[in-house]
């Protein structure tokens, strides 16, 4: 009888990933761990730099990752599937397959979305970049995106980016996002007040990298909400991205710029943690950088739970094998909590543990 029980469920799951040697998993997840209030993420790989390498689009192709991303999140993001280059490549042609089906996953998983992004500089099609448009025209190319992509989804984003990487460094808008360029940083309310005709469910974000310790874009992006807050625009949460690299040092001042935001009424979120390190000649980590790595790891996810209303932490990718790092950032890598093979680095434990306390 419980023979097949096991075999019957094993037909319907799938056998579950390997365990490698020296694992120490003993059948609790990142997602069973957390407390009920907080979101555990990660990017789903395809897309972007993946198109490449040598391997098929993981989240389509390879089932061993499939059955860890089901069983480790509770939260998915679209690592490119839902950007402008991939989801509309052509003026008058749209592409939701991969969003999709990352959408219909994630339904049959019971995890959240995080739909990234609608307002960027980057990654944005060649007859967007290259075109000849009027004003009139380009804000309407702008609204009937943001009208069809988060429409089509409507009641299953948990979050949306709306704004991503809007101002550099010094806090000043950024000339190479083709909208704010070209229609005036006004854009970017528009931009929240459609994505919010277009799913009223959905927690609208900004979202950048560079936001982990206090400065002029942190000040930028504090008076930014303070003004989008005063005029009514349905913005609900601001997101540091943290990708961090060992080269900086520990993010030892997250929880305070989380805490501005909060105390403004804002829900936070971390939503594209790596670490990466510089990798000794052989590109295999030191046992004292994997302790430093889980050090960061473990203090991005403490700032996180230390403020009230941070919801959803997510990282971006869970296995060395398809991060974006290496082909970034060559002498540099192993930004991830888990090797190749999904065996767990330090680093996963450390965020496990830290979900334990928590709860
Ligand atoms: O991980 C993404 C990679 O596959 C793409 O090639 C790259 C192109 O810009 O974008 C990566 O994701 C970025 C994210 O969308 C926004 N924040 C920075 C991330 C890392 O570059």
């Amino acid at each position: 009888m419980a023979v097949l029980a096991t075999s019957a469920l094993l037909a319907i799951v799938g056998p579950a990933a390997p365990a490698s040697a020296g694992d120490r998993h003993d059948g609790k997840t990142l997602r069973s761990a957390a407390p009920r209030d907080l979101r555990i993420g990660t990017a789903v790989a395809g897309g972007g730099h993946h198109v490449d390498q040598p391997y098929p689009d993981p989240f389509f192709h390879d089932k061993p990752y499939r059955k860890v991303l089901a069983r480790e999140f509770s939260s998915v993001s679209p690592e490119n599937q839902m950007k402008w280059e991939f989801i509309h490549p052509e003026r008058h042609r749209y592409n939701f397959g991969a969003a999709d089906a990352i959408v219909r996953f994630a339904r049959q998983n019971g995890q959240a979305v995080r739909g990234h992004t609608l307002l960027w500089h980057s990654q944005n099609p060649a007859w967007l970049n290259e075109g000849t448009f009027t004003k009139a025209e380009l804000r309407s190319i702008l609204k009937s995106h943001i009208y069809t992509v988060v429409g089509r989804y409507r009641g299953q984003i948990h979050q949306w980016d709306v704004a991503n990487e809007i101002f550099n460094e010094n806090g000043e808008y950024r000339q190479e996002n083709i909208f704010i360029r070209e229609l005036g940083p006004g854009i970017v309310a528009d931009a929240f007040r459609w994505a919010h005709q277009a799913d009223p469910k959905a927690q609208l974000f900004l979202n950048d990298y560079g936001v982990d310790w206090p400065g002029a874009k942190v000040d930028a992006y504090e008076a930014l909400a303070k003004e989008l807050l005063a005029a009514r625009v349905p913005l609900h949460g601001f997101a540091s991205q943290a990708h961090l690299s060992m080269r900086y040092g520990a993010p030892d001042q997250l929880a305070s710029v989380l805490q501005r935001f909060d105390d403004l009424g804002l829900y936070t979120a971390i939503t594209e943690l790596d670490v990466r390190m510089d990798l000794p000649e052989g590109g295999v980590p030191t046992a004292e950088q994997l302790q430093t790595q889980a050090r960061y790891y473990r203090t991005v996810l403490d700032a996180c739970l230390a403020v009230d209303d941070c919801n959803s932490f997510t990282i971006w990718g869970f296995t060395d094998k398809y991060s974006w790092v290496p082909v970034f950032f060559p002498s540099e890598g192993a930004a991830t909590v888990m090797w190749d093979d999904f065996s767990r680095k330090p680093a996963y434990y450390a965020l496990l543990e830290g979900l334990r306390q928590a709860r």
